[in-house]
């Protein structure tokens, strides 16, 4: 049986990085419902991640994302995060909101284009400079529509190239993290749509350039457990970005759609040795709550990733394994779901206790006033989102 002091240990050190562009208003591509007390600014953005934090203990870090993020002085929005026990996290580049990019970004046709996008990407590396974060996370939302519309394979050369001037221009502890996502907004190609063209492109680059799995960007019925534990086995394995889906990309709160597929992915992390800090493995939400209060939404995300930790901990590896070399199926698959079906929220909600924190992170912020405090405060100004 594992060690329970061992386990506890774990998810206390466990971190999960929050998306600045989570606290700010999102929506489809149908409509953006604003929500009051949203952040107007970058700053504002980290005070509500600071109150995550708070109430969680284990989200000290926050992804940026260029240019929604923008600000003039980087060392000065990195002294407000540290001011909030916050660190600043991945640089997230952004090739797919201008109209240049209509036919996409580094992959382009027009070589205009393709240097207007890598130009941004360096700058995203000077910003890592500045603020001192290790990852470049790459989305390209490059792609086509309809057959015949471009060279799928010279797209894949333009593609290589970008990310060969990218990686050259990284610095000895800085990663690009390359994210996959099988459709949208492109629909007939995608040029980076799945696990295996993310890989081939990282492993010509070299091991600073890692693969980003976006729980929301696989076809249905995807086994992306399978791909974690390949990817963790390649060492190729740089983060997750977490979010929950029904049909397609929804972003919805992770866990939320399937807990028992996030405790699967949570259980090829632990098994193979993902969870350690050593391993690199970046612990990133994604999601944008479009009909649901954005600071608790976070919070819950947070606990539902620690709940799929929690039970992947507590999988009876030894007997697991020795179920598995005898060929014994239904007791291999029974201590499965032994763990999967323990109620784990006591432990959690005793180590936020020793961790002197409350033991429901959502009832402490709802208790906390902040909410209506944002409410009043945040008046007038332009709120944060992301125009869709
Ligand atoms: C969109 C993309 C992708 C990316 C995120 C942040 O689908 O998931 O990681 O924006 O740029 O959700
Ligand atoms: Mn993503």
């Amino acid at each position: 049986m594992p060690d329970i002091t061992a386990v506890k240990t774990a998810l206390a050190d466990q971190r999960v990085e929050t998306p600045s562009w989570g606290y700010g208003n999102s929506g489809t591509r149908f409509k953006v419902f604003a929500q009051p007390g949203v952040p107007r600014t970058p700053r504002e953005k980290l005070d509500d991640a600071a109150k995550v934090h708070e109430f969680t203990g284990i989200t000290p870090r926050v992804a940026l994302h260029i240019p929604w993020d923008k600000v003039d002085d980087y060392a000065a929005l990195a002294a407000h995060a540290k001011d909030r026990g916050l660190e600043l996290g991945a640089i997230n580049a952004n090739v797919f909101q201008e109209d240049d990019y209509k036919l996409g970004s580094v992959c382009h046709p027009d070589a205009a284009v393709r240097r207007k996008a890598l130009a941004h990407l360096m700058e995203c590396v000077d910003i890592m400079d500045a603020t001192g974060s290790r990852d470049l996370k790459l989305w390209f939302a490059d792609g086509t529509n309809y057959p015949g519309q471009d060279d799928v394979a010279a797209r894949q050369d333009r593609l290589a190239e970008a990310l060969q001037a990218v990686y050259e221009r990284l610095g000895d502890d800085q990663r690009m993290l390359l994210e996959y996502k099988l459709f949208e907004p492109a629909f007939y190609t995608t040029d980076v749509p799945d696990w295996g063209t993310a890989y081939a492109h990282c492993l010509k680059l070299g091991a600073k350039a890692q693969v980003v799995v976006d729980t929301g960007h696989h076809a249905p019925g995807t086994n992306i457990e399978f791909i974690v534990a390949v990817l963790l086995r390649e060492g190729k394995l740089g983060g997750f970005d977490f979010n929950s889906r029904f049909y397609a990309d929804d972003d919805l709160m992770v866990g939320a759609a399937d807990p028992f597929q996030l405790f699967r992915i949570m259980h090829e992390v632990v098994k193979n040795g993902g969870l350690d800090p050593a391993a690199g493995v970046a612990f990133m939400l994604d999601q944008c709550h479009n009909v649901e209060a954005k600071i608790p939404a976070i919070i819950r995300s947070v606990m539902n990733v620690q709940e799929a930790t929690a039970k992947a901990l507590l999988v009876d590896g030894e007997a697991l394994a020795a179920a598995q070399a005898a060929g014994d199926v239904l007791t291999a698959n029974a201590v499965l779901m032994d763990a999967y079906n323990t109620d784990v929220r006591p432990l959690l909600a005793e180590i936020r206790e020793e961790k002197g924190l409350h033991p429901d992170p959502v009832a402490a912020y709802r208790a906390s006033g902040w909410q209506e405090r944002i409410v009043a405060e945040r008046v007038g100004g332009e709120q944060a989102g992301w125009g869709a």
